[in-house]
């Protein structure tokens, strides 16, 4: 069976964003392939957390995978911190990749041009950390939205250097974007993608939002002048993006909701949207209660980090005696 990893940083709360680009494809590949889903608060903390949020928030991710349908049988559910042997990984990554590399990361770039002040050294080197979250464990594919295919990249550049350098060492991994709603852009603003952080809380929908405020923030979601549901991003990015939602959420193509609302006004395609995002969010609510009422997480984590602790042990004495840092047996 292939080996998939992914993963979620819990710096705020997740995202219709996060379900759609990831959490529901990791359900749907925990039948098919050896899944590991970790919760990344390492690479959270590259940026200030508010310490009693971010607990909170940590929760909340957990009870969220599992109510979204990860299954602890299935998959190896675990937090990135319980896995030291991922964090020494990284570092020895990181002196295996270049500055130039770093550099080059989108997310770092953003943060730089938008003059952002106080960017930390682990945002920058946070990629080879999150190479090291990957090869760590042998993944052979990492499921992730638009954004993230870059950092993928730059571990199959990371792996392969260093299996030429040492020895084969490390699986190549791939990525895998699915090809609708990689990336799912914020309601209020769609040219920029929804995010956990979005300051002003309009353009984006929490997995956790009252259903009231989801269906208001969908009916107010920015449109354009066309009057006609059709799928053009550049014209008509807002309708697009609601198209996205819609399909993904309900299995049917674009093209057959687009045929559907022909001639119709953007409020009753609005309305349709908002009865499909709060009925997957009435139903991901629900089990989330349960799951918070229920002493699972714990368990859950434990098992997880057991089984992961394992793997990568092995993956980092194999990388220390081939680096020379290691000389016992
Ligand atoms: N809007 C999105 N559309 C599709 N996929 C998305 N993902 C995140 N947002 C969208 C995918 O979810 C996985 C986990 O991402 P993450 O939360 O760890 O990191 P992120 O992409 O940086 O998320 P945010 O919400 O934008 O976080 P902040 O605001 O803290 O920077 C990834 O596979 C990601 O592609």
């Amino acid at each position: 069976m292939k080996r998939m990893l992914s993963g979620i940083k819990p710096s705020g709360q997740l995202t219709l964003g996060n379900y759609i680009g990831a959490l529901r494809n990791f359900v749907a590949y925990q039948d098919e392939y050896e899944m590991f889903v970790f919760i990344a608060n390492l690479h959270c903390v590259t940026v200030y957390q508010d310490p009693k949020e971010l607990r909170k928030n940590l929760k909340d991710a957990i009870a969220l995978y599992l109510a979204c349908g990860l299954d602890p049988q299935k998959s190896c559910i675990f937090l990135q911190s319980d896995v030291m042997e991922q964090a020494q990984l990284g570092f020895l990554l990181t002196c295996n990749t270049y500055m130039g590399e770093l550099n080059r990361m989108t997310q770092y770039k953003d943060k730089v041009a938008k003059q952002e002040t106080n960017i930390t050294a682990g945002l920058f080197v946070y990629p080879s950390l999150m190479a090291a979250d990957i090869l760590a464990y042998d993944a052979d594919y990492v499921p992730v939205g638009d954004d993230q295919k870059q950092h993928v990249e730059l571990a199959r550049d990371l792996a392969e250097r260093f299996n030429n350098r040492y020895s084969p060492t490390f699986v190549v991994p791939e990525p895998v974007v699915a090809k609708v709603g990689a990336r799912i852009m914020s309601l209020s603003d769609p040219t920029k993608k929804m995010s956990k952080s979005d300051e002003t809380n309009k353009g984006c929908i929490y997995l956790l939002d009252d259903l009231a405020v989801a269906r208001k923030k969908i009916m107010s979601a920015v449109t354009d002048m066309v009057g006609a549901v059709q799928y053009d991003k550049v014209n008509q990015p807002g309708i697009s993006n609601l198209l996205e939602i819609m399909s993904s959420l309900s299995g049917e193509p674009i093209d057959s909701i687009v045929t559907r609302f022909e001639g119709k006004g953007y409020g009753e395609f609005k309305k349709e949207v908002a009865d499909v995002v709060c009925e997957t969010l009435g139903t991901i609510q629900a089990k989330y209660q349960e799951i918070m009422e229920s002493d699972i997480i714990e368990k859950v984590l434990e098992d997880g980090a057991n089984k992961a602790r394992y793997i990568a042990h092995k993956k980092l004495m194999k990388v220390q005696k081939k680096i020379g840092i290691e000389i016992r047996k």
